[in-house]
């Protein structure tokens, strides 16, 4: 009954995930990718660009949380936030229950995105209205070429894979102009797909460039995502100057005044170990 499953394939690792299918609820090519969103069994709404898995209603929690908070609290003081890709809206929806947050920008690309996810994913879109959000449908790339150098306190890159409308944010002269948007304390994450399946072939590619872009500190985190090849996820933080990018602020995270599903000053914690087959990176 192949008609009741959706599959993501991973041909370099020999395995796929899959979901169990209740309808097709969407599809159209849109200028940059094909968009299909599905109605599954288990996971809510699953959303997939060029046929990958973006997205489900019930796991895409772990992904943004620990790819927002964890910056957000080892920033001093986060006013300023740029977030490249992230069409959805789920990653601007946890940088804006920070208060100190005054404006986010979410630079995607592809609009259709944007629209389906209102659509299909209403809840990621809840704090699409709040003053402090700024939506734009253009290219990442150009947009952080063009910052005024120094006015950005976070950068969060919430890509696809490597491959496609996404490549050129892995690498370094990217890197190099996010160096230059950012202030002093200035902060970037980017999603560094799996330390299992990609240490060698994606991790070690992000931590050159971004080392190229001019950026000393670098440092992982890993988390869980279901929906995501191997199903262990990174998500790889650099900063400038001699920031420790392991001391976060412990206290104001232990006592954030807004509800999370996954993150907490523990989980923050837990998430920056090192297991020893990615020592090397360091
Ligand atoms: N960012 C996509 C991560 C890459 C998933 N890769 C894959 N399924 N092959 C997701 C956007 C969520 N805001």
């Amino acid at each position: 009954d192949d008609k009741h499953w959706f599959t993501e394939d991973y041909p370099e690792a020999g395995t796929a995930f899959s979901l169990r299918i209740r309808a097709k609820l969407h599809e159209e090519q849109t200028p940059f990718q094909k968009l299909e969103i599905y109605e599954t069994e288990h996971w809510g709404n699953l959303m997939v660009l060029d046929g990958c898995v973006m997205l489900t209603s019930r796991d895409n929690f772990t992904y943004h949380e620990m790819m927002a908070h964890p910056v957000l609290f080892t920033h001093p003081d986060p006013k300023q936030v740029v977030i490249i890709g992230g069409g959805d809206c789920g990653m601007l929806r946890e940088v804006l229950k920070h208060k100190a947050v005054e404006r986010c920008v979410q630079v995607d690309i592809d609009e259709r995105v944007t629209r389906a996810s209102e659509r299909f994913f209403p809840e990621l879109c809840s704090a699409n209205d709040d003053p402090r959000a700024k939506l734009l449908f253009a290219d990442g790339l150009d947009y952080m070429r063009r910052l005024e150098p120094g006015s950005v306190d976070v950068v969060i890159v919430d890509s696809t894979d490597p491959v496609g409308p996404a490549e050129g944010l892995f690498g370094t002269k990217f890197m190099a102009d996010v160096w230059r948007a950012l202030g002093d304390d200035g902060l970037m994450v980017q999603q560094s797909e799996s330390p299992i399946l990609h240490l060698d072939t994606l991790l070690a590619d992000v931590y050159t460039a971004m080392r190229g872009g001019g950026f000393t500190q670098v440092r992982s985190l890993q988390f869980p995502v279901v929906g995501y090849p191997s199903g262990w996820w990174s998500a790889t933080m650099a900063g400038k100057g001699d920031v420790d990018l392991t001391a976060f602020r412990e206290t104001d995270a232990a006592a954030k005044p807004f509800a999370t599903e996954y993150y907490n000053a523990a989980m923050h914690r837990a998430a920056l170990a090192i297991p020893e087959f990615c020592k090397k990176l360091m």
